[in-house]
């Protein structure tokens, strides 16, 4: 893989203008015309090598790309087959039945609306916090006649990813050379984490006339259908997981208009750094911008463990990470804090610009 360097978003806002950004992300839409799409191998890591390498990649991935693909895991194939089954036959059931788990606060089952401020997607999904007594009430409200199996699934899940995560994130702390060097896991390890477990469903598509019309073709005149639009994710570390089905896209690091696709591998999983890390790396890893598209002839299915600091968290730049030549780039604020703004805003905002110390109105950037 040849090095790239990755260019930091500019600086865009600041809490006192988060209304202006709000309206100006709320009425942007990316031409898909624009787009093009870069085929590349993305980075990956394989847990069975030497700690000392598997480390350095890790550094050079998160900082390059914030994302990569984890191989020999070590994650027990039953835990993934389990979920999976669970995951399938959740989202087989009547809508009336799954509804039983919704609407999302954001919590739950949801169909198609995303967030609580108008952004949509063509699939269903399940949103759970992964606080064991959280996981079996959720369930419950299904109204199964034995919620035991599909808790079993999700809390066994759960903990394979907080402990795959944190190792991870270890390997991280090594390889930035942190006096603590697990500083970034005792937040995911800590009982009153705020981590998160998402399962999507894509649906299949087979297209329709009046969809033909309306939905724009990209470059390879395939119908670009977004499932789960583009974002950051808001937490420390995100692990996912998905069936043989194409879809997930993420952002390439240089330039906003290329899009990478991401093969599918059930083997495997895909890691990528969220807003949180990004913060208290002082941007030395990359929150990347994804996506999932949703066009293909078979339902998609993944699962998503989102690993997160507790709410009163704060979360700050470690000093480590602020030197003269990378100066602090964010000020601090509490996770609490960070979820309130997110949640105010659209999926596809910057928000952690709002939180960078160097902001300049004119750096504010319009995208028509
Ligand atoms: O389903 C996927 O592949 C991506 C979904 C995603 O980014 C999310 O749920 O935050």
């Amino acid at each position: 893989m040849p090095p790239r360097l990755v260019s930091l978003q500019p600086a865009i806002s600041s809490s006192s203008s988060t209304l202006l950004y709000k309206d100006m992300v709320a009425n942007h839409f990316m031409p898909e015309n624009k787009e093009s799409f870069v085929h590349l191998d993305l980075p990956v890591i394989d847990l069975s090598w030497k700690r000392e390498r598997a480390r350095k990649l890790i550094v050079r991935a998160f900082k390059e790309f914030g994302f990569f693909k984890l191989i020999n895991h070590g994650v027990s194939k039953d835990i993934i087959y389990n979920i999976e089954k669970e995951s399938k036959e959740f989202f087989s059931l009547p809508a009336s039945e799954k509804q039983k788990a919704g609407p999302p606060n954001p919590i739950g089952y949801g169909s198609k609306k995303i967030g609580f401020n108008g952004d949509t997607g063509e699939l269903e999904y399940l949103l759970f916090h992964t606080n064991p007594s959280s996981i079996y009430q959720r369930v419950r409200t299904l109204n199964r006649e034995d919620p035991r199996n599909f808790c079993c699934a999700v809390n066994n899940y759960v903990e394979a990813m907080k402990e795959l995560a944190c190792e991870i994130l270890d390997m991280l702390g090594e390889g930035l050379g942190l006096d603590d060097k697990r500083t970034f896991s005792k937040l995911v390890r800590d009982e009153d984490s705020d981590s998160l477990v998402r399962l999507n469903h894509y649906p299949p598509y087979y297209g329709n006339s009046e969809d033909r019309l309306s939905i724009s073709k990209n470059k390879d005149d395939k119908v670009a259908r977004v499932g789960f639009g583009e974002h950051s994710d808001p937490q420390m570390l995100t692990i996912l997981r998905s069936n043989d089905v194409e879809g997930l896209q993420i952002q390439s690091p240089t330039n906003d208009r290329v899009w990478i696709p991401v093969k599918s591998d059930p083997s495997a999983f895909f890691v990528n750094v969220g807003d949180a890390l990004q913060a208290m790396t002082n941007g030395r890893c990359l929150s990347v911008r994804h996506r999932a598209m949703a066009n293909t002839r078979r339902s998609r299915l993944s699962t998503m463990f989102f690993a997160a600091p507790p709410l009163h968290a704060c979360i700050s730049p470690l000093p480590e990470m602020v030197t003269l030549e990378n100066p602090q780039k964010y000020r601090s604020f509490t996770w609490d804090e960070y979820k309130k703004i997110m949640y105010s805003l659209r999926l596809a905002s910057n928000r952690l610009n709002l939180f960078q110390l160097d902001y300049k109105e004119e750096n504010i950037k319009v995208i028509s």
